[in-house]
């Protein structure tokens, strides 16, 4: 069923507490913790308890959660005081795009200068 756990996934392991991961943040719908290989100073994911493949997918099934990532984005910034120098929310979606774990996720970036256009 949509949203369920699947048993290969990476990020339902670490929703589950089966995979171990440096968790900052959590609330009823998100898991936020941080990038096992960063690319800041500030690097850390924020996640959908519930599984879907990237962000899209998840906004079309449940736009409240998908509200919940994004809130939990700025509270991450917020919290890891990255938030007044400026900072990058990212999605990467499908595998040309850099995509390597199908579970919908925000790159929270921070604490570094941050180019336009990104690579
Ligand atoms: O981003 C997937 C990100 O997930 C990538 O930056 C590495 C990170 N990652 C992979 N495994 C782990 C664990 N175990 N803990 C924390 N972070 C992890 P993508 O946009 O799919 O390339």
């Amino acid at each position: 069923m949509a949203g369920e756990p699947q048993a290969d996934c990476l990020f339902c392991k670490i929703v589950a507490g089966d995979v171990p991961a440096t968790v900052v943040r959590e609330t009823d719908t998100t898991v936020a913790f941080r990038d096992i290989n960063p690319q800041a100073p500030s690097h850390v994911l924020v996640i959908p308890r519930a599984h879907y493949p990237d962000a899209a997918s998840l906004a079309e099934a449940e736009p409240e959660t998908a509200a919940d990532v994004l809130r939990e984005a700025g509270a991450v910034a917020a919290q890891e005081k990255v938030a007044d120098g400026g900072y990058r929310v990212v999605f990467n979606t499908g595998s040309g795009a850099g995509q390597t774990v199908f579970h919908a996720h925000a790159h929270v970036l921070g604490g570094r200068g941050l180019n336009w256009p990104p690579g």
